[in-house]
């Protein structure tokens, strides 16, 4: 079984917004924004819904970055299918929201030790502005104990 995510990193000059997750799954941990999508919701649409619930902005542009597998040995066969947004063109105030206590960090200190283990593996990719596609199986404690993650190529390439 599959289950659809959204995720979603804003970008600004040399830093990034994340999120404490105040409840929930991941509650306690920094991440980017997002969630499950709604009956019939286009994944983009997903997308900018969910960071407008959780931080109160409007995206304008939204650059996929690739998917996340994530499996748990605690239940094997479910996987959270995770699409991955940048954006770096949006309106309206950052607010702490019920689910998200926002703010803005150097790439230099992202709190990779308060974050998924997953993160550190592939987050500096897409600070490079890379497009990833990763797998990741979760043991207990949420320790990594297997993972790949690739780099791909646009999809558009230059033939001449
Ligand atoms: P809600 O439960 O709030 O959606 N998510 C993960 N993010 C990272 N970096 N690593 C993981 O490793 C994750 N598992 C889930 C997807 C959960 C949000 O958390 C993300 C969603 O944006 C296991 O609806």
């Amino acid at each position: 079984m599959r289950k659809l995510f959204t995720l979603c990193f804003v970008l600004r000059e040399g830093e990034i917004l994340l999120g404490l997750k105040k409840r929930g799954f991941g509650a306690g941990r920094w991440n980017g924004f997002g969630g499950k999508l709604d009956p019939g919701e286009s994944i983009e649409k997903a997308a900018a819904r969910e960071i407008e619930e959780e931080s109160g902005i409007i995206v304008r542009d939204l650059i996929p970055v690739g998917t996340h597998e994530f499996e748990f040995s605690s239940d094997p066969g479910t996987i959270l299918e995770v699409h991955v947004f940048r954006c770096q063109d949006y309106s309206g105030e950052i607010i702490e929201t019920e689910e998200m206590e926002p703010r803005w960090f150097r790439f230099q200190d992202i709190p990779y030790a308060d974050m998924w283990p997953d993160d550190i593996h592939w987050l500096p990719l897409l600070l490079e502005g890379k497009k990833i596609e990763t797998r990741f199986l979760f043991g207990a404690g949420d320790t990594l104990l297997e993972w790949s993650v690739e780099e791909k190529d646009d999809l558009i390439r230059k033939t001449t």
